[in-house]
């Protein structure tokens, strides 16, 4: 509303002062009871403000939004992210990028909600995407290259959000293949890419970037309590969104880059950087049976290279690995 408009303008002047609750009443031409109502307007939306008697109020801290402005102010990227479209609350932001993807949106299109009440893993598996803690989010991406090579995406974008996690937090992400980036050993971010694809050509690839940012402990549902973590667990404090997703946008871009001008070489090398599973015993799931075996590192098209008890190589396209 106009009169929150203006209460919101009259702290920003006030630079974190205080504002006492008569003049608040003058300025916006209210009650001194109406100026209390929008104070808890305020607080219910995530500002945190402090009230004094005698003094009278100070904002603390804005919320942390993931809105297009919040994302767009401060954006250093040439392409990614310059069409946002933001929802309070989706079932999938992949089933909407998709949709967009589909009519023609431009590369670099982004889909972000607060909430997802029907996230979505692989295998149809659910991604639990509660309100407010986290980043869920839909890139959309429009390569040049046959579908064969998508799945080099995947491990380019695990690198690119590693990359981004220590730049913001100073943690140091491990990456197993394919998908699950991992902090000190529980699962804090997962990514999704799917196509669009005829047999030879990619019209485009979504990709899915889910990341537990705000959650404590407590918040993740039972079942996932013990495999599941957050940044603010590991880090010990919150984390705002918005600056972890520009940095996320601004590497996933360097790399995007360097990928189409250079392939996948350099990336292979940076992916190998992060990787935990590398040289160590592990088991694959894969939709055709169970392979244990020592996972020896990935080929150039980003297939996980395993070596069972016999000595022989399977390349994995896709898989659950347990270490
Ligand atoms: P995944 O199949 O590797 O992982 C899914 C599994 O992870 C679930 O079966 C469950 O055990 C566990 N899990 C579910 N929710 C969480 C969570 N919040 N944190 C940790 N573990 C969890 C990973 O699939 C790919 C997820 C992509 C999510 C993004 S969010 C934006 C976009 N929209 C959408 O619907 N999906 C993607």
């Amino acid at each position: 509303s106009d009169t929150r408009k203006k209460l919101l303008e009259l702290f920003a002047e006030a630079n974190g002062e205080f504002l006492s609750g008569q003049k608040i009443s003058e300025r916006l031409g209210c009650s001194r009871a109406a100026v209390w109502k929008h104070i808890e307007e305020l607080r219910k939306e995530g500002f945190e403000l402090e009230a004094v008697r005698r003094l009278g109020y100070r904002i603390v801290s804005t919320p942390d939004k993931v809105t297009a402005n919040e994302i767009q102010l401060g954006l250093k990227t040439e392409t990614l992210g310059h069409t946002i479209h933001f929802f309070e609350e989706v079932d999938s932001t992949q089933r909407i990028a998709a949709k967009l993807a589909y009519e023609g949106a431009p590369e670099g299109t982004l889909v972000v909600a607060e909430e997802q009440k029907a996230g979505r893993g692989r295998l149809d598996r659910k991604w639990f995407s509660p309100k407010g803690t986290g980043i869920w989010m839909s890139l959309i991406l429009r390569p040049p290259i046959p579908p064969q090579r998508a799945p080099q995406l995947t491990l380019l974008v695990a690198v690119a959000i590693s990359q981004a996690i220590q730049e913001v937090t100073g943690l140091v992400p491990d990456i197993k293949w394919p998908n699950d980036i991992l902090l000190h050993g529980k699962k804090g971010v997962g990514i999704l890419t799917e196509l669009q694809a005829d047999p030879d050509r990619v019209h485009s690839v979504i990709v899915g970037i889910g990341i537990n940012v705000n959650q404590t402990a407590e918040q993740f549902p039972e079942d996932i309590r013990a495999i599941a973590t957050s940044l603010a667990i590991e880090k010990g404090e919150r984390i705002k969104r918005a600056p972890l997703i520009q940095e996320i946008l601004l590497r996933i871009e360097r790399l995007y880059k360097q990928y189409l001008a250079h392939g996948f070489r350099s990336i292979k090398l940076l992916w190998e950087g992060y990787a935990v599973s590398i040289g160590k015993p592990v088991t694959a799931r894969t939709l055709g049976g169970t392979i244990r075996g020592i996972a020896r590192g990935i080929t150039e098209d980003g297939l996980l290279i395993l070596e069972d008890e016999e000595q022989n190589t399977h390349y994995i396209h896709s898989a659950d690995i347990q270490l």
